[in-house]
């Protein structure tokens, strides 16, 4: 792999963080993605996103699998943990790596051929064992880095750069996501930053499985006429159900009243949404209506896109276990062999 380390160089006068880091601090080395990817308009919110936040970087762990997306941790967050693993692997190296120290961020990054088609059951089980992570698939309906093959989320009837069309019924992982148990679903576009910023931010203050498909054409083998997944049809097709803004808990990072089209949600951890309502009467707290919603729009080839559901609530798996706050990792010898006179009340606990 290439790796082109960016110059350190920056303006002195960049604005920095609460934690005195400025956006450079959160990027990666350069992307050598074909110039106007999607994926690398998603890298850039990321990096945005993670300053806004104020996320130290050294606590972010970002894992992935392969593909021209999965590559893209490398371009985004160079002083946080990275482990780019097997093709469609990535939810259980993440499962593995959270059970195993509950106190990172995790990010989880993947795309379309390696998060639906090899890597389906790891996405499904991610997603209904509530693992607090954010995960974001880069979503362009083909295989990108393997030169273009249909994917499992290209549209039926989409036609591939060669003009071969897809005669099987296309996944829509949003909509897999709110039946699989998923308690932060959403969708964006790669061309869209003013929605995808602060679903990104929102999501990485959810405590729970937050899931984001993200649109983003390959303009290699899948932005021209007859595709779905191209800037253009996206563009024309797009629904917005929703806009918002997350607001911290105790400073205020970006409002914009409405008067009459906002609605606050508090989340888990105290983080509070405010979302402006764009489609009348949408309410993001109804999986139900989530799903019907969806679908209906989705009949009329409409690409619905914002925050469809989150359950301010939600609990993730190390609530479900019951494991102790203190990470796994961290826990010495005397925690880990608590000597025969435990083991045997514990065995005499299951007889
Ligand atoms: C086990 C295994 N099978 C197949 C491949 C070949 N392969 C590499 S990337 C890829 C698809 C990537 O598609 P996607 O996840 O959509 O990423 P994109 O390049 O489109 O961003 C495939 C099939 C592989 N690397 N490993
Ligand atoms: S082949 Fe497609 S997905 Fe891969 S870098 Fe190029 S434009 Fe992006
Ligand atoms: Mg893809």
């Amino acid at each position: 792999m290439t790796y082109l380390a960016k110059p350190r160089f920056h303006h002195p006068a960049l604005p920095e963080n609460s934690l005195g880091y400025t956006r450079r601090d959160y990027e990666g080395s350069v992307s050598t993605l074909c110039a106007g990817c999607g994926h690398d308009s998603i890298s850039a919110a990321i990096i945005q996103a993670c300053f806004e936040v104020d996320l130290p970087p050294h606590r972010i762990a970002k894992l992935s699998g392969i593909g021209c997306s999965s590559k893209t941790p490398d371009y985004f967050l160079g002083a946080s943990h990275g482990f780019n693993t097997v093709h469609g692997r990535m939810p259980s190296v993440l499962t593995g790596a959270n059970l195993a120290n509950r106190d990172l961020i995790y990010l989880g990054v993947s795309g379309d051929g390696d998060s639906v088609s090899i890597g389906l059951g790891q996405f499904a089980h991610a997603m209904r064992r509530g693992v607090n992570m954010v995960y974001i698939v880069e979503n362009n309906g083909v295989y990108g880095l393997t030169k273009g093959q249909f994917s499992a989320t290209s549209d039926r009837g989409s036609k591939s750069k060669r003009g071969v069309v897809n005669h099987d019924a296309g996944i829509d992982l949003v909509g897999l996501a709110l039946q699989l148990g998923a308690t932060f679903v959403a969708r964006s576009f790669s061309g869209d930053k003013a929605q995808l910023l602060p679903l990104l931010k929102a999501a990485l203050t959810h405590r729970g499985a937050a899931f984001i498909d993200v649109l983003s054409p390959c303009v290699q083998f899948n932005n021209h006429a007859g595709s779905t997944k191209s800037y253009d049809y996206v563009r024309e097709h797009n629904e917005a159900v929703n806009r918002l803004d997350v607001i911290d808990e105790r400073e205020p990072i970006h409002v914009d009243y409405e008067p009459g089209t906002t609605t606050l949600v508090t989340q888990h951890d105290g983080s509070v949404l405010s979302l402006h309502k764009l489609a009348p009467g949408y309410d993001p707290s109804d999986r139900v209506q989530a799903i019907a919603y969806l679908q209906s729009h989705q009949a009329r080839g409409e690409i619905v896109t914002g925050l469809l559901y989150v359950d301010p609530q939600a609990c993730d798996l190390h609530h479900a276990l019951g494991t102790v706050d203190t990470p796994l990792n961290a826990l010495g010898d005397a925690e880990l062999t608590p000597g025969a006179v435990a083991l045997e009340k514990l065995n005499a606990s299951l007889r």
